[in-house]
């Protein structure tokens, strides 16, 4: 099974074996491949070649570099079976989440082939007689993607996609824990480079593989101008400050505590749907994944017995069954930190319901728990740390001004939402008083986004955009332009200065 995915994803033997990485799939623990890492020595060499592929990549009309994005979104179309099933198997996601997966970086390609026809610049109105003022945008140079396991390869696209229409080659540093999707989606790459012929630079895109070193290789060098990262906020708290200190650009995706308000008026099954979903789908390991829930006194029983009740009733298993709802989490160290969240959260005072380890009908060897909901006396240092598993806290609260200071009350800023029917409560909580999420939706949970918004958030989210919007600005520099077509040089501000 393991072998014919590998080989449905054209990765080959000698790719997948002899080398000093184990990947392990947490499905069962079981070690899948030893790939090959890349020296950190290699670095310097790897820098150059994209600097030298931007040189000759940024000056291709970007409708044309868009053309190499389309060809990849065909490609991601042809493979997706593959690919979703590979990622299944290295991550733990359920069948439908990992083409779900697929599909993200599908979206993110056909916004991107969009988008290489629509870099406007504004014109501007130039204070001064006979000028014209104008922005242009220029690519930026080599764009260092660094990412998670969690979303291995969407995250991946959200950037290179991007990138590559803005005229910025890229150099993919992807967690240890998935380097096999990352190869896998770089031969996807390949296929699409292939087609689109020799006016894509040899360089332009490259995957690296391995620790820390490798990493930092990246977040280090002058040349590579765009850093972006997903990770925790100590990941981000060390690379921020590295590009910062050497002017380089850097846009983080980091924690999120994400919360759900539900307000008196709501529609509590459709709430609970919501939120079973993005507590508990992909086993609480999305960094929108609902972490809070923050429900009106006044309905906040009702609404804790219902999800006791769904809960319950969760399929709990092997991922690739495609009954089952719940996968595993990456790893027994994930599972570790769950439980020890559950007992911090104990000796706060709360209430944990669910949160055991799962060992009959799941296969052995990998970490499997039966999702957990822990009602709190209140938001105490439990609730306001991110631990990346389905840990469901519930508080309770009386007023929406009480509500959203909860909410907002977290290092976190990344996703929100409410349930309610109440138009002014609504439109209170995506107010400026409201949400300091980057993220802020209404009678929808806060995980499972679309690709054409802006994603991201602030705090200890890093303050980063990603995907959809204007995002884009992020990959290119900006130039304002002042063109003087008169005979005169007059100056601004109204300065005078003759000799
Ligand atoms: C992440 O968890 O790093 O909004 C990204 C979502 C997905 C992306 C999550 N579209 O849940």
């Amino acid at each position: 099974m393991t072998n014919a995915i590998l080989t449905a994803c054209g990765l080959t033997e000698a790719e997948v074996t002899g080398g000093t990485l184990a990947v392990r799939s947490p499905i069962d623990g079981a070690e899948i491949a030893r790939v090959h890492e890349t020296p950190a020595s290699d670095m310097p060499a790897v820098i150059a070649r994209s600097q030298a592929a931007f040189r000759v990549w940024r000056e291709l009309p970007a409708p044309r570099r868009g053309e190499l994005v389309r060809l990849l979104g065909e490609e991601l179309r042809a493979s997706k079976e593959a690919l979703g099933a590979l990622v299944t198997l290295e991550v733990g996601k359920i069948t439908s989440e990992g083409l779900g997966e697929v599909q993200e970086m599908i979206d993110i390609c056909d916004f991107a082939v969009g988008l290489s026809r629509q870099i406007y610049g504004l014109t501007i109105a130039s204070e001064r007689p006979g000028h014209r003022m104008m922005e242009t945008w220029h690519p930026m140079g080599p764009c260092g993607v660094i990412s998670a396991f969690n979303f291995p390869v969407a995250v991946w696209s959200w950037n290179a996609a991007l990138a590559l229409v803005c005229g910025d080659p890229v150099i993919w540093k992807p967690s240890e824990k998935t380097p096999l999707t990352a190869m896998a989606t770089m031969k996807i790459m390949e296929r699409a480079l292939k087609r689109f012929g020799p006016e894509a630079p040899e360089g332009l895109v490259q995957l690296v593989i391995g620790g820390p070193a490798i990493g930092e290789a990246l977040v280090a060098s002058k040349d590579v101008p765009i850093i972006s990262a997903t990770g925790s906020t100590r990941m981000g708290g060390i690379v921020g400050p590295q590009v910062a200190a050497r002017w380089g650009r850097a846009i983080l995706e980091l924690g999120g505590n994400n919360a759900m308000i539900v307000a008196p008026s709501a529609d509590l099954d459709m709430a609970v749907r919501a939120i079973v979903f993005s507590a508990v789908g992909t086993a609480g390991q999305r960094c929108t994944s609902l972490r809070r829930l923050i429900a009106h006194n006044s309905i906040k029983d009702d609404l804790v017995a219902k999800l006791a009740k769904a809960y319950a009733s969760l399929p709990i298993g092997d991922p690739r069954q495609s009954t089952t709802l719940v996968g595993p989490l990456i790893d027994h160290a994930t599972r570790d930190r769950m439980l020890s969240a559950l007992e911090s959260a104990r000796a706060e005072g709360g209430t944990v319901h669910g949160g055991q380890t799962v060992t009959t009908g799941v296969p052995q060897g990998g970490a499997y728990v039966t999702p957990a909901i822990a009602e709190m006396p209140g938001q105490t240092d439990t609730v306001r740390t991110e631990t990346f598993a389905p840990i469901l806290y519930v508080l309770g609260y009386d007023t929406l001004e009480e509500a959203i200071a909860i909410q907002n009350d977290v290092p976190q800023g990344l996703s929100s939402c409410i349930f309610t029917l109440n138009m002014r409560e609504a439109e209170t909580f995506l107010s400026a008083a409201g949400s300091d999420c980057g993220i802020a939706n209404v009678n929808i949970g806060p995980s499972g986004a679309e690709i054409g918004g802006a994603f991201g958030g602030e705090k200890e989210t890093g303050g980063g955009r990603e995907s959809g919007s204007d995002a884009w600005k992020g990959y290119m520099r900006r130039q304002t332009n002042t063109v003087n077509y008169s005979a005169k040089l007059p100056l601004a501000q109204g300065v005078k200065f003759d000799f």
